[in-house]
This record gives C-alpha cells, sequence and structure tokens, in this order.
C-alpha cells in the first residue's frame, strides 16, 4: 500500500514537471488524495469487480492494475495509451481488461452508469462488486441523487465513494450542500452512510473492507464519504491562489497521508527512516524511466483518428460504429441529427 501511494505521488510530482516543461498540455493532480484512494480500492477483486473513477483516480487506477507506464503513455496522449489510445483527455481512465469504465468529463455522469452496472450484476447473479469514486462536488448533482437512490431501492451490490476534499475547483463546501456531511444523504435513500478519515490509508481500508464484504453478500450499498484535501491547484491549468490561502494548504499538508502512514509504519517497527528513503529512490528510479519509456513511445497514426469514436460522417470506421451502437438498440434509436457531412459527433 504505501508503495502504491509513493508511486502515485511521484507520478503526480513528474507530470507537473512535465507540464511546466510543455511536455504534458494538461494533468489531473492526485496529491493528498493516495491514503483514500488506495486504501478504499485495496479490498476490490481484480479481473472480477467493476470501478469507475473520475478524473482525481490515479492511485485507483494503479490499484486496479494500471501501471507508470500507463499513466504517462495517457499523459503523452500516445497510441498504446489503455484508456483511449490518445483520444480522451489525460485522466479520463478506462480499460475493458481491468474493468475499469471509462469516464467523461461531466460530473457525475458515471452514477448512473454504476448503478446501471450493479443492477445488471444483480439481475445476473455475478458475485461482483462495483466501486463508483466522486468527488463532494458531484454530489450536487441530480445524477448522483438519482443514482444513489435507484441503488438503495435494488439494493445492489455497489459501494459508492466521496472523495471530499472540501473543493469543487474554487467552490467551498459550504455552497455546495447545507449539511455538514455527505454521508448523511445515504439515510435518505435507505442505506448506510459512513463518515472516515481520508488521510488515513487504513481507516479507509477497514471501512471499504466491510461496505465491499457487505455488498458481496447481498447486503446492498454503501456510502463512505473521505475526508481528505488536495495539495496542488484543481488541474494543471488552475490557480487556487485565487481561492485557497496558502495557509489552508500548508495545514492540510501536515496530513499528508503518506507521512502519517509512513509514521505508523515506523511505530509499528515495520520500517525505519533509512529503508523508506531507499524505496523512495527506488520508485523515483522506475516513475523516471516509465516517463522516458511512455515519451519515446509511438504517437497515434494520424489516419486513425476516428476510430473508436461515434461517427462523423457517412464514411469510414466511426459510422459503422454508429451503426452498431444503434444495433444494440433494437435500431430504435434516432440519431438527433442523421450522420452526413458536416455532422459533427
Ligand atoms: C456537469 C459539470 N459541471 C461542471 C463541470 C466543471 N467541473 C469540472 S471538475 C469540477 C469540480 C468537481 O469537484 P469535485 O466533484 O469536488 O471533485 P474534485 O475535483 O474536487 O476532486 C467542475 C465543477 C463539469 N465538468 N461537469
Ligand atoms: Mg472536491
Amino acid at each position: 500500500m504505501y508503495r502504491t501511494m509513493l508511486t502515485a505521488r511521484l507520478c503526480d510530482e513528474a507530470q507537473f514537471r512535465l507540464n511546466r516543461q510543455g511536455k504534458a498540455p494538461f494533468v489531473v493532480p492526485v496529491s493528498g488524495h493516495e491514503g483514500c484512494q488506495i486504501g478504499s480500492t485495496w479490498p476490490f477483486e481484480k479481473g472480477k469487480d467493476v470501478f469507475l473513477p473520475y478524473y482525481r483516480d490515479m492511485g485507483i487506477c494503479l490499484v486496479a492494475g494500471m501501471t507508470a507506464r500507463d499513466v504517462f503513455l495517457g499523459v503523452f496522449g500516445k497510441r498504446d495509451d489503455p484508456s483511449s489510445g490518445g483520444r480522451q483527455m489525460p485522466a479520463h481512465w478506462g480499460s475493458r481488461r481491468l474493468g475499469i469504465v471509462t469516464g467523461s468529463s461531466p460530473i457525475a455522469t458515471q452514477i448512473p452508469h454504476a448503478a446501471g452496472i450493479a443492477y445488471a450484476m444483480k439481475l445476473k447473479n455475478e458475485a461482483a462488486v462495483v466501486g463508483c469514486w466522486f468527488g463532494d462536488g458531484a454530489t450536487s448533482e441530480g445524477d448522483w441523487h438519482e443514482g444513489l437512490n435507484f441503488s438503495g431501492i435494488h439494493k445492489l451490490p455497489i459501494v459508492w465513494y466521496c472523495e471530499n476534499n472540501k473543493y469543487a475547483i474554487s467552490v467551498p463546501l459550504s455552497k455546495q450542500m447545507a449539511v455538514k456531511d455527505v454521508a448523511m444523504r445515504a439515510e435518505a435513500y435507505g442505506f448506510e452512510g459512513v463518515v472516515v478519515d481520508g488521510n488515513d490509508v487504513l481507516g479507509c481500508y477497514d471501512a471499504s473492507k466491510r461496505a465491499v464484504d457487505k455488498a458481496r453478500s447481498g447486503g446492498g450499498p454503501t456510502l463512505i464519504e473521505m475526508k481528505t484535501y488536495r495539495f496542488h491547484p484543481h488541474t494543471s491549468d488552475d490557480d487556487d491562489r485565487t481561492y485557497r490561502t496558502r495557509e489552508e494548504v500548508d495545514e492540510a499538508k501536515r496530513n499528508d497521508p503518506i507521512i502519517l502512514f509512513g509514521n505508523y509504519l515506523k511505530e509499528q517497527g515495520l520500517t525505519d527512516d533509512e529503508e523508506i528513503e531507499k524505496l523512495r529512490g527506488e520508485v523515483k528510479g522506475q516513475v523516471d524511466a516509465e516517463v522516458d519509456a511512455a515519451w519515446s513511445a509511438p504517437d497515434p497514426e494520424p489516419e486513425t483518428a476516428l476510430e473508436y469514436v461515434f461517427g462523423r460522417s457517412g464514411q469510414g470506421t466511426g459510422f459503422k460504429l454508429l451503426e452498431g451502437a444503434l444495433q444494440t438498440t433494437g435500431g430504435e434509436a434516432t440519431p438527433a441529427e442523421p450522420p452526413g457531412e458536416g455532422a459533427k459527433s
């Protein structure tokens, strides 16, 4: 767990550096969220369970099986980027192989998808569990309430995780909700809501393990609110000095989940400063090597740009995919605009 947290942190530092060097056009920082992401994902079964992360969830994807190489193939928009082959924005994670459902940019759109997937699991009697992660801002969206309500009615095998970092870009919690805890809302949907310290990786693991076991054994959903903080601006395009004081950020960094976990491991006599430094050097070397490898990896071929995206015109693979999409709805759906020259997807 400690190694994975460190990998996420060092990937974050590297991607920010690359952004400032002009090599990475857009990055989404994870620093500060490593404890809640890695602790909450740890109890899931890889190859069986389904993950619906949001853009800040590099740590979740690392636990689900992505590698530092995968992260940077995405950052550079390379051909072998597992999420979309360089078609999506970076940090829009997805992998059919790893059971990570691709996310889209509008906030909370993964919530109804997650509820629908969990409903399908239940109908098919599959013992799999769905995990769905989102920020505090997402909980103001209609989609969020609809998805959670549906999961409560049907007692779905799902765990909902709120990474509450007190801000939705510049909007503070006080302008987002009139209740103290997001977790309180679970009661309205008929299931348990739990608040945990999101900087305590083992506390997050513990709450998550209980919820995942409950979901797997037919006990229905749980909402886990993990209180945490993001150390960097919202994205590489944001300037957080316009809405957060430096004192507030520095204060939050005292509860850095990696330092807290390191201290715990030392107190337990499981490691010491020397070993931690050695590990940091080792992981840093690995991350740097993966950055180099991803940077040198092939770019997507320009002529493949329209593959795997819904069609623009009557020609090429894109149009075939659009036809396929209509077939899956029994041919009853009508595109808003008939595909033709000039129609945009
Ligand atoms: C429906 C919608 N509204 C607004 C946005 C712009 N937007 C992108 S990220 C974001 C903040 C979301 O905050 P939160 O859910 O708390 O997650 P955090 O970024 O803090 O981890 C907003 C408002 C969007 N992408 N989609
Ligand atoms: Mg937030």
